[in-house]
């Protein structure tokens, strides 16, 4: 009897969350746009240039391909953050000023380190 009741609760939980991703998956519409950008084992961010817009909110989502890199911009609001492998990591940017902004990679990641940037452009 107390199996039969693990096994009920193990099944009821596994079908919960089997449930999740089927759910997740739908397209939501407050989703914010994403902009998916990889910082490459070669040290270079791919894309290299981005366009963003004055006062639109835009999430950027940084993934490593290979080699651990970093960002930080003030004048964007975005604080130094650590993009490595097998670690994703979103930032959420509000554009206050336009202007062309140059994000150099912070962390000494290879030699191509010096020349990798980022660009945000943001238009009016
Ligand atoms: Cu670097």
């Amino acid at each position: 009897m107390r199996l039969s009741v693990i096994v009920l609760v193990g099944a009821l939980f596994a079908a919960t969350t089997a449930a999740v991703p089927t759910s997740a998956a739908k397209p939501q519409m407050t989703a914010l746009p994403v902009v998916n950008i990889v910082a490459t084992a070669d040290q270079k961010f791919a894309p290299d240039h981005i366009v963003l817009h004055v006062k639109k909110r835009q999430t950027l989502r940084f993934t490593s391909s290979g080699g651990v890199h970093g960002i930080v911009s003030t004048d964007l609001g975005i604080p130094a953050t650590m993009i490595m492998p097998g670690k994703p990591v979103s930032i959420a940017v509000t554009p206050k000023k336009a202007g062309t902004y140059r994000i150099p990679c912070t962390i000494v990641c290879g030699p191509g380190h010096a020349d990798m940037a980022l660009t945000i452009q943001v238009n009016p």
